[in-house]
């Protein structure tokens, strides 16, 4: 554990919107995670949808990574270390109350990996999905507000899109409730969006395109 001077992280809105977030935090369980060498590129820059905000995250080197959907310590890997994997494209979703929120990340093919289906013919997984305060046994612990989905293996080049649900407040008064979906491409983040979401909504956040 480093020291927590050193864990500083700050999460300002540039895009999209004006509001600024902070971020949100929890506590890593393990560490060392490697993303694979699989040639891989993003066409522009990732899509916000309507009603997200892009958070500029102001990493500093050196700083405790937190379970967060963000990457604390600026090496371009999200959450490293939180025990959830990673590949040449990662998709994290985490958020701050113990509502269950869903993510759906759909590929090129219009093929949906969620808890559902938490395997694709295209390589994505689902290893990481979290319930909040509905399965604390099954889910429970640092991870159970994130979800996690990775490629073990060069994703179909197209459009990708991460759609979340509000699934259930888990008998809490969660509310409305602020999502975080970071996307990574070849081991580098390349975009971090808020979006707020009442339960029962189910929303487009980012949508990013690869070659
Ligand atoms: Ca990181
Ligand atoms: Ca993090």
């Amino acid at each position: 554990m480093r020291a927590p001077a050193l864990s500083f992280v700050l999460a300002l809105v540039a895009a999209c919107g004006g509001r600024q977030d902070d971020a949100l935090t929890t506590t890593p369980e393990q560490t060392d995670q490697e993303v694979e060498e699989v040639p891989v590129e993003l066409v522009g820059e990732p899509t916000c949808a309507e009603g997200a905000t892009v958070v500029q995250v102001q990493c500093e080197d050196g700083a405790a990574e937190q379970c967060n959907a963000l990457d604390d310590d600026c090496d371009g890997a999200i959450d490293e270390g939180c025990g959830y994997e990673t590949g040449p494209v990662q998709v994290t979703v985490a958020w701050n109350s113990d509502a269950d929120l869903d993510a759906y990340v759909v590929d090129p093919g219009e093929e949906t990996v969620s808890f559902q289906r938490r395997e694709g013919a295209s390589g994505a997984r689902m290893d990481q999905a979290g319930r909040g305060a509905c399965a604390e046994d099954e889910d429970g612990g640092p991870a159970s507000r994130v979800e996690n989905v990775f490629w073990s293996q060069r994703p179909p080049a197209g459009e990708y899109r991460v759609e979340l649900h509000y699934l259930f407040e888990c008998d809490t008064e969660a509310g409305p409730t602020t999502a975080t979906v970071s996307v990574a491409v070849g081991g580098r983040t390349v975009g971090s969006y808020n979006l707020t979401l009442t339960p029962t909504n189910r929303e487009t956040v980012v949508r990013f395109e690869l070659r």
